[in-house]
């Protein structure tokens, strides 16, 4: 099972997602994303299904209209682990 990161691992990596918080209570990262419109979002959606399947990861999402908000944690592992950091560096790779 992928290992747990520490806070200090976490900080370290959040440095470099500067549009990911941290969300303590859920243990999870998040980043709300905008769009144009619902086809838009939805568009951006389908594409994130590919890595997530892709990496056998998948986020906790929801979406309104043209919002998106998702948020990343390894629910094996009870937290954020190095799979989350991939996920969300692969999802704003799509930007
Ligand atoms: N996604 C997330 N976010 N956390 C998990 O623990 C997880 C997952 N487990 N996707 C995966 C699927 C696991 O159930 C399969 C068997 O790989």
């Amino acid at each position: 099972m992928a290992k747990l990161l520490n806070d200090i691992e976490r900080n370290a990596e959040l440095q470099s997602l500067k549009e990911w918080r941290y969300d303590a209570p859920t243990k999870a990262i998040r980043r709300d994303f905008k769009f144009a419109n619902f086809v838009e979002a939805f568009g951006f959606m389908g594409q994130v299904a590919l890595l997530a399947e892709k990496a056998g990861h998948h986020p906790d999402w929801s979406n309104v209209y043209n919002r998106v908000s998702v948020s990343l944690s390894t629910h094996d592992a009870g937290g954020l682990t190095e799979k989350d950091i991939s996920l969300a560096r692969a999802i704003d790779g799509l930007l």
